[in-house]
């Protein structure tokens, strides 16, 4: 059985290439919901709804987990999605897996985050942290110039140099040891970030951890593919050339994208 993974549009590719390096033998099962995107924008209860539709469609699709691979919509509609499937399917978000792994490894006690404007006004980085050690300070910053400059093609080049340079310059990422990096799109800026940085701060790639995750957890319930299955899928809300182009950027090679209108 496949792997469902969703995101307010492309970007999650990014979360979809780590877990398909690190587990060559899965199905994936994508959902772009390009149609409503961007949800950083968006309000809860919007995302909230769209989550719910595209989690159906999933299930549908005979799923044997989901994983919102997007950081707005793991800020919101995680509750409402582990409730609308009860112990049918198991569900991973991108969030609770980068806490729970730098809780455990205690290095780091000055976290900065990145994000769009609605996961940084969620503020659920703060809270997941503060819950489990007390001791952590998070300070969160919300970029959104940096996922439509990335789909734009716009990095390593100066005009994101300078972009990078501006947001990271902000008092609230002062005196940080590492940096979440909470949106899809930004692991193709990390090595600006560093840069900028000179190697100081930890750069955390929140998708590589999520795809050890989702193995660890599949490994768990026995749920791992012996050989290999058959050929991904991926589906849009909204269909146009330009977010065909750009799979290449977030998913290394260019695929095929179906439209899926599930809203009717
Ligand atoms: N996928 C979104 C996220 O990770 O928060 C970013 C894209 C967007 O909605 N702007």
């Amino acid at each position: 059985l496949p792997i469902g993974i969703f995101d307010s549009g492309i970007g999650g590719l990014t979360v979809a290439n780590a877990i398909r390096k690190i587990l060559p033998n899965e199905q994936l099962i994508y959902f772009g919901d390009t149609a409503h995107m961007p949800y950083g924008d968006k309000s809860p209860e919007a995302i909230k709804f769209y989550s719910l539709k595209i989690a159906k469609f999933l299930l549908d699709k005979n799923c044997k987990m989901i994983v919102i691979a997007c950081n707005t919509a793991s800020s919101h509609a995680f509750h409402e999605l582990i409730h609308f499937l009860g112990d049918r399917i198991p569900i991973i978000n991108v969030i609770d897996p980068v806490v729970d792994l730098m809780v455990k490894s205690g290095d780091d006690k000055k976290i900065g985050v990145i994000g769009t404007k609605s996961t940084i006004r969620s503020d659920i980085y703060a809270r997941k942290f503060k819950q489990a050690d007390p001791g952590i300070e998070v300070s969160s910053l919300a970029t959104p110039l940096l996922a439509p400059m990335i789909e734009e093609g716009f990095f390593d080049n100066n005009i994101s140099k300078t972009v990078i340079n501006s947001y990271l310059s902000s008092s609230k990422l002062k005196k940080i040891d590492s940096l979440i990096l909470a949106c899809t799109h930004y692991p193709l800026i990390k090595s600006e970030i560093s840069s900028f940085y000179k190697g100081k701060v930890n750069i955390i790639n929140t998708a590589e951890i999520v795809a050890q995750h989702v193995k660890d957890r599949l490994s768990d319930l026995q749920l791992l593919n012996a050989e290999p299955a058959k050929k991904h899928q991926f589906f849009v809300s909204d269909y146009t050339p330009s977010f065909a182009k750009s799979t290449r950027l977030f998913f290394g090679e260019k695929i095929n994208l179906k439209l899926e209108p599930i809203w009717d």
